[in-house]
């Protein structure tokens, strides 16, 4: 046993007391995030052979089942004694091989691109004795949905979501998960095939979390896709609050090209109300912040793409109680994964819009062949609004001014808001004085104009050409490729009458 696989071991005895004594046992700062986690490959690991076992260099074979149901030695689940059988019966697991007995470590740069994380990151990990090594916490933390609004919320490792798990199929892992909240927990791999008992539903594939417990999940990686992982103890609490994150794994063997750019984004939902500081997890609707990688526009990164990038999305949805149908401009795109498997190529379908609903993820690819700032954003039109969007009267269309001058009277200062739409109330939002830790339930300057958009809002930047894949600014249109007030000559010209 490493000397670094002993100190997890007595971490996760000493973690048993309660929260309050964790700075005195000195469990802080160094166990969180994987601080101290290398990803240097060890030297024995370094020997092993890099194809694996004969069978395990066979091609992807999605008939899957010519071999039949194929035992393996994983220590990690066994223990001291016993087998578990990863099931190899089924057609639809995404799988580039079918021996999982021989893997080393999948590397990055080697073994796989890694992933684009707009807002996020991934989890580090080290390797002991051929076993990759994650650790995490659950905890509190001030997370910031975008400048100007921020809440208490659940996270793991202080995040929202979870930093990415990335793995390669093959891999054996041990993720170590700390328990720092004052409600007991459990861990979720959802969408991945893995014993029963590492699960993670409270009470039924084992006994959950107490606080300050620290528990390890292990399995070997038997599949390739695009997952997640959540709580899965008082679920509308705790992914309520914040417990989610997506669970990406590579291809051992790829059938097809690399992404240039593999983006993960992870869905969300929250009832913040204006003024408050904890979302209301206990809420049937009225989310009024939507979130892509716990961000809301304009709080959310752009992603980033060159000419010609063959771009990969992968999009997780865990909001309480809304779909979202993600919606790319200027593009079309591919659906070509969903956390069941990989769909085959001649059945992939053509889409502009991805609906990814509760618990699903999707991943869709296209080539960033169209130069631009290109909306991304999800089509249900509240959810493209922040907080002070919603629970507004309807007073749509109606001449104001007599009815201000009238309630002047009796409120001095009041202002109808939202006769011309919901638009101007950015303008709104300048001149009046918000409600404590709230934001413009939309928008953002952009180049031309005020862009009068929130929550679920990205912008997909595709450029001609890029030193770096950092935010390039606002996109430069060729002239004569911009939209402008047409003038008497073009109306002339085209017999347009006004
Ligand atoms: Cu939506």
């Amino acid at each position: 046993m490493s000397k670094k696989k002993t100190d997890l071991t007595k971490e996760t005895k000493t973690a048993r007391p309660a929260m309050t004594r964790r700075e005195a046992i000195g469990l802080g700062g160094a166990a969180i995030a994987g601080a101290a986690i290398a990803t240097a490959l060890p030297a024995s690991a370094q020997t092993m052979n890099h194809r694996g076992s004969s069978s395990g260099a066979k091609k992807m074979d999605h008939s899957g089942h010519n071999m039949g149901a194929m035992k393996m030695k994983n220590p990690a689940v066994s223990g001291k004694a016993g087998e578990y059988t990863i099931p190899t019966s089924n057609d639809f697991y995404a799988r580039s091989v079918d021996n999982w007995d021989n893997w080393e470590p999948g590397m990055p740069g080697r073994d796989y691109t890694p992933v684009v994380i707009p807002n996020g990151e991934a989890l580090p990990f080290k390797v002991v004795d051929g076993v990759k090594i994650f650790q995490m916490d659950v905890r509190e933390v001030m997370h910031e949905f975008a400048p100007g609004l921020k809440a208490v919320c659940w996270g793991y490792n202080g995040m929202l979501p979870g930093p990415v798990i990335e793995a390669v199929e093959g891999d054996k892992i041990r993720i170590y998960v700390t328990n720092r909240l004052n409600a007991k927990t459990s861990v979720h791999w959802h969408g991945l095939i893995l014993p029963s008992g590492m699960d993670g539903v409270g009470g039924l594939s084992h006994r959950k979390m107490d606080p300050g417990e620290t528990f390890k999940y292990e399995w070997t990686i038997n599949q390739h896709g695009t997952f997640m992982y959540h709580s899965h103890t008082d679920t509308m609490t705790q992914e309520g609050m914040g417990l989610t994150g997506m669970f990406i794994v590579h291809p051992r063997r790829p059938t097809e090209p690399r992404p240039d750019r593999d983006f993960v984004l992870m869905m969300n939902e929250f009832d913040i109300k204006p003024g408050t500081y904890r979302p209301d997890p206990n809420v049937f609707s009225g989310y009024n912040t939507l979130t892509l990688n716990g961000r809301c526009f304009p709080g959310t990164a752009p992603l980033v793409a060159k000419k010609g990038d063959k771009v990969k999305l992968r999009v997780g949805n865990l909001s309480a109680m809304d779909h979202h149908p993600l919606h790319m401009h200027g593009h079309a795109f591919q659906v070509t994964e969903t956390d069941g498997g990989l769909i085959p190529p001649e059945r992939r379908w053509p889409e502009t819009t991805v609906l990814v609903t509760v618990g699903q993820t999707r991943a869709v690819e296209l080539i960033a062949d169209n130069p631009g700032d290109w909306a991304m954003h999800c089509h249900m039109t509240h959810h493209t609004m922040n907080q002070m969007g919603h629970g507004i009267p309807n007073v749509l269309g109606i001449n104001h001014e007599k009815l201000d001058w009238k309630m002047n009277n009796i409120v001095p200062g009041y202002m109808t808001m939202g006769a011309t739409g919901m638009g101007g109330m950015a303008k709104h939002a300048g001149m009046m004085e918000m409600p404590e830790n709230s934001i413009p339930m939309m928008g953002t300057p952009g180049p031309h104009d005020y862009i009068a958009m929130g929550g679920m809002v990205t912008v997909f930047k595709v450029r001609d050409e890029l030193s770096s894949y950092d935010d390039p600014g606002w996109y430069n249109a060729p002239k004569g490729t911009t939209a402008m007030a047409a003038t008497m000559a073009d109306l002339k010209r085209d017999g347009i009458k006004t």
